[in-house]
């Protein structure tokens, strides 16, 4: 009977125990689930701080980005307005001297035609004294690029040194400047003088196709030309 009791008893405390380990494992469910959610949330926050870190360091990045970018623009800008300011000064410093230029030429005498200045002589020389003279004065004797520089030429009514010879090859007429003569203003029958005559001039004068060859050696007027514009 005794043995009875002691079973008995021993039930009862099992299934108090057990009854007590439920109690506990619930309150440490809760716990744990609890500690859980908390450790969850902190790491929510941690990965929302470090997005959030992230996100205020592209920005800071991207700033000093367009900072470099406008500041590069602005320096850009700057050298740019430079270069625009050089170029307009130099410009203007080309402007007055020619300027200066063109009221000398003019004050001594020069003509202006069709972008040169065209200087005519009062004295009479021979072709190679003429050119010097012209070369002297910065210039050099015409060559005739257009059918109005020619008309230009036969309107002084002179017959001027011009700077076209043959003197290198006879028969193969060319410019002062090495360029061959291609538009022939030569009056009819001319040239005629062979080796005799390797410089041309505008003898005939009175008509549109003035021009002739003559001795080298022989003293007519001449006419420079000093080109202004290219
Ligand atoms: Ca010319
Ligand atoms: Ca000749
Ligand atoms: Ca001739």
């Amino acid at each position: 009977m005794e043995m009875v009791y002691h079973e008995e008893d021993n039930s009862y405390e099992n299934v108090h125990y057990a009854s007590v380990r439920t109690v506990e494992s619930k309150i440490c469910s809760d716990e744990d689930r609890k500690v859980a959610a908390a450790e969850l949330g902190i790491k929510r926050y941690r990965l929302a701080a470090v997005i959030l870190g992230l996100l205020c360091m592209l920005q800071a990045a991207l700033i000093i980005f367009l900072l470099i970018s406008l500041f590069s623009e602005r320096d850009e800008f700057k050298r740019t307005n430079l270069d625009v300011e050089a170029g307009l000064k130099n410009l203007t410093d080309e402007r007055d001297d020619l300027k200066r230029k063109m009221n000398n030429l003019a004050q001594k005498g020069w003509e202006y035609f069709n972008g040169s200045f065209y200087y005519i002589s009062s004295t009479k020389k021979n072709w190679q004294e003429s050119r010097d003279d012209c070369l002297q004065k910065g210039a050099d004797l015409v060559i005739i690029n257009s059918k109005e520089e020619q008309n230009f030429t036969t309107k002084f009514k002179k017959s001027m040194w011009i700077g076209l010879t043959d003197s290198e090859t006879e028969g193969t007429w060319k410019w002062v400047d090495g360029t061959p003569l291609t538009k022939r203003y030569w009056h009819s029958e001319e040239p005629n003088g062979g080796e005799r005559e390797n410089c041309g001039n505008t003898y005939h004068y009175p008509s549109e196709n003035s021009l002739n060859d003559s001795p080298c050696y022989s003293s007519h007027y001449w006419i420079c030309e000093m080109k202004i514009s290219p």
